[in-house]
């Protein structure tokens, strides 16, 4: 086995949402792995600068982009200014995303859509206008970041489940339409883990931090920086002839039916 098949050196990745959680601990995987990663969210100017001192600390070459990964103006706007600026888009990971947790009985319909806009709707925006560049050089990889719930139900969270649902067909036809191109199109579907969305419902003593803890085979949350591998791989060499495939990263989740609360 070559260390080539996982080298990324040379390599342009955009991360949504990489200024902190799962985004940033992928992010920082290709870095090491050799990619410059172009940074992007979209609360403030500061929290951009603030990740990219963070990324370089570790050595991994970064800079930031402020943009609104549902807004299709925005979106084209700085895809046009990455491309000259730092380099032709190589990698693509549509990482941002958001959760609103209220039963849907209660849920505003404008709530829902914002849901499906931010989770499902942008990744089609943002890989829309990078696979144009990834069409013509007839190259390119891009990850969409599912969840626990593209498979699974849970209560408060239809909107978020119905998006990352909807995210594994969008992945699916991403890598029919483009795969003849040599692009490859898959998802990550992250089991729970330790991140600021997760923070409300990880807190001790809370009953879905023990109950997640009883539901997952390796019996823990899983630590963001878990996640790096199966970036590297669906990003770099190692994966050419893997496409429209879902890489689950969840401690067991999705292999098990769970236990009793009385069973070791
Ligand atoms: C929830 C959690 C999950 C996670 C993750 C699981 O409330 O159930 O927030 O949805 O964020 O996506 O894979």
């Amino acid at each position: 086995m070559s260390v080539e098949l996982f080298n990324l050196e040379g390599k342009v990745a955009l991360v949504t949402g990489s200024t902190h959680g799962l985004g940033m601990a992928m992010a920082k995987g290709l870095g090491k792995a050799g990619a410059t990663i172009v940074v992007n969210g979209n609360s403030s100017q500061e929290k951009i600068d603030k990740a990219i001192e963070t990324y370089k600390a570790e050595g991994i070459k970064a800079v930031g982009y402020k943009f609104n990964v549902a807004n299709e103006a925005e979106v084209q706007q700085n895809i046009a200014k990455i491309e000259p600026e730092v380099g032709p888009i190589d990698i693509l990971v549509n990482n941002a995303g958001i959760i609103k947790r209220t039963p849907l009985a209660e849920m505003e319909v404008e709530d829902f859509k914002q849901v499906i806009d931010i989770d499902l709707v942008s990744p089609f925006i943002v890989s829309k206008h990078v696979v144009k560049g990834m069409i013509k050089r007839k190259a390119g990889k891009i990850i969409n970041i599912c969840s626990m719930m593209s498979e699974l139900g849970r209560n408060t969270v239809g909107a978020y489940a119905s998006a990352k649902g909807g995210l594994v067909m969008l992945t699916k036809n991403m890598a029919t339409e483009w795969a003849k191109h040599n692009i490859q199109v898959n998802g990550i579907g992250p089991g729970y883990f330790a991140t600021s969305q997760t923070a409300p419902i990880r807190v001790d003593g809370h009953p879905f931090n023990e109950f997640i803890i009883g539901r997952t085979p390796a019996a823990k949350w899983g630590d963001p920086d878990d996640l790096a591998g199966a970036a590297i791989f669906l990003t770099a060499k190692a994966s050419d002839f893997v496409n429209g495939h879902i890489l689950y990263v969840d401690g067991g989740i999705l292999a098990t039916i769970g236990k009793p609360s009385n069973e070791d």
